[in-house]
């Protein structure tokens, strides 16, 4: 019997980062199908690195929950599709009009306005048939975790929190206001990515309270990563971060520093991880292995990229 190496959070996260890697391209498009520049423009962007957090989440999650990693790979491939999809539409001249993500050049920059738009759009409706493709058995539990990430991906969740964003663009924001555009535009993919692998788990029938539990810890860590976003787009250079840096300011759009401060955005911050945290002391008190996602929030916290 070969032997599980001991436990590290490094390579834990790397065996995820790894996994996902490895499944993306052919989840992606299959051997048999033709590349044309459109596919080549969404591979590109799909392939060219990114931290990989919200698979990493899905993967973690499973595990805890003991549910069969099997199940969660085509949701963990289309979560990371719709995120990569989302990266290629924001960085078009007619959004936020960005010149570098993911340390290369710009979807738009390398391929075209037109063909950058076609790819984000071939992602999304790759991601949505990869989830169908599994729902074919007839499992409700297959269905619901979909609909639940077209929820959360959709006018409810990322496009509602992108909206608010654009339309923000040169006024004064409230404090409420700020929270709730990036609860949707950057935290419901995060919810998406704690929440699935309860769904596929019958989690959330059988244990309501631990349910919310889980949204919680999601809701903390997905602000709380928007907030270490808004911090790095201060501290970091262009070279450490792949994207351009100073963006949000000169487009007179308010962050969570230009709203409170740095240092009261890393109170905020610290805040935020902490409520994580302490969700997942409960998740321990009642028999869960936490040890990943413990670590994972941390990383989160002190992040450089
Ligand atoms: C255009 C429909 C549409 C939505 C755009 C998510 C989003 C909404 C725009 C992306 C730009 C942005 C700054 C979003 C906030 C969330 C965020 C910090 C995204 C970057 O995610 P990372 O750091 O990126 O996980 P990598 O490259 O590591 O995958």
């Amino acid at each position: 019997m070969t032997e599980m190496p001991p436990y590290t959070f490094s390579g834990k996260l790397e065996e995820y980062q790894t996994r996902i890697n490895a499944l993306l391209p052919s989840a992606f498009c299959n051997e048999n199908e033709v590349i044309d520049t459109t596919i080549e423009a969404a591979l590109y962007s799909l392939l060219a690195g990114g931290k990989r957090i919200r698979p990493v989440l899905m993967f973690a999650i499973s595990d805890m929950l003991t549910l069969p990693i099997e199940s969660i790979i085509p949701f963990a491939c289309a979560i990371e599709m719709i995120h990569t999809y989302s990266l290629i539409h924001d960085d078009l001249p007619c959004m936020d009009n960005d010149d570098t993500r993911r340390g290369l050049p710009t979807c738009h920059v390398q391929y075209s306005e037109p063909i950058a738009l076609l790819a984000g759009d071939a992602l999304l409706n790759r991601a949505y048939e990869t989830m169908l493709t599994v729902c074919l058995d007839g499992d409700v539990r297959k269905v619901q975790a979909a609909l639940f990430l077209a929820d959360m991906a959709g006018f409810k969740g990322m496009i509602g929190g992108q909206t608010l964003d654009l339309l923000s663009e040169g006024k004064k924001i409230s404090q409420d206001q700020l929270f709730e555009l990036h609860r949707k535009k950057t935290g419901c993919l995060f919810l998406a990515a704690a929440l699935i692998p309860a769904i596929l788990h019958s989690f959330c029938e059988n244990n309501r309270l631990l349910y919310d539990q889980m949204t919680k810890y999601a809701q903390h860590i997905g602000l709380g990563f928007q907030i270490k976003d808004d911090l790095l787009d201060v501290t970091s250079t262009k070279e450490v971060l792949g994207k351009s840096i100073g963006k949000d300011a000169a487009d007179e759009k308010s962050t969570f520093v230009t709203m409170y401060g740095f240092e009261n955005a890393e109170n905020l911050l610290q805040k935020e991880m902490d409520g994580a945290q302490s969700v997942l002391a409960l998740l321990k008190e009642n028999g869960y292995d936490t040890s990943f996602l413990e670590d994972l929030s941390t990383y989160l916290l002190v992040r450089n990229k």
